[in-house]
């Protein structure tokens, strides 16, 4: 694990960001951890976040047009990430969101923001069935844009529909990369080097090899 990812889960966990019980997911698992990134809620949480988000497109090396937010959480997070590449790696790129109802009047339509054309990369918090992100893709391609790949900050390393995970389900459906800024392995490693958050390692595990690919 690199430092900026020990340092990213340190700070997930202080903020109460990641947090160890029992938590019913949208896929209807029943997890022993979850991750609200709507806890990143102030403005020096927001700004740290956006530059875990950069770092990690940074160490990815991946190559995109334009940043964009899926409504709702996505903006924030897209918004955050805009401003970490260009402040701390000079990189002014243009982004864009989407509203969920369109508008009738004023400058119309669903999306506000940059132009979403060439290469998108879409920005949001957590893929676990892969769900959210599969509706984000019709949106793209209904701009006749492509996707350069997902951005999201915690990769559960789920199973999706088949044996794969939800995350190479979606990396083969779509022909592009999910880069995250963690994965639940890293999870995993950090709990087991802390003595304060061992206890939760066995039900994590558990869960993993339940659910986990
Ligand atoms: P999928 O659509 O199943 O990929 O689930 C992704 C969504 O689940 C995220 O956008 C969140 O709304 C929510 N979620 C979390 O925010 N954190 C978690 O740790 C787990 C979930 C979840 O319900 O699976």
């Amino acid at each position: 694990m690199q430092a900026y990812q020990r340092e990213f889960i340190r700070f997930a966990i202080e903020r109460g960001v990641l947090r160890f019980g029992q938590f019913t997911l949208k896929s209807g698992r029943v997890s022993p951890y979850f991750f609200n990134a709507g806890l990143f809620n102030s403005g020096s949480a927001l700004a740290q976040l956006g530059q875990f988000y950069a770092a990690a497109v940074v160490d990815s090396g991946i190559d995109f047009d334009v940043l964009f937010g899926p409504a709702y959480k996505g903006i924030p997070l897209a918004a955050t990430t805009a401003v970490a590449l260009a402040d701390k790696h000079q990189r002014d790129l243009p982004w864009c969101f989407n509203r969920k109802e369109a508008k009738a009047h004023g400058e119309g339509g669903t999306l506000v923001g940059a132009p979403l054309q060439g290469r998108v990369l879409i920005v949001d918090d957590v893929i676990t069935a892969g769900t959210a992100i599969r509706e984000v893709m019709q949106i793209i391609q209904a701009q006749g844009a492509q996707a350069a790949g997902v951005l999201i900050a915690l990769n559960r390393q789920e199973r999706g529909q088949g044996e794969l995970s939800a995350i190479q389900e979606v990396e083969r459906d779509f022909k592009m990369p999910v880069i995250s800024i963690v994965s639940l392995e890293q999870v995993l490693e950090y709990l087991a080097e802390d003595a304060a958050l061992k206890e939760h390692l066995p039900a994590v595990q558990a869960y993993r090899d339940q659910y986990g690919i």
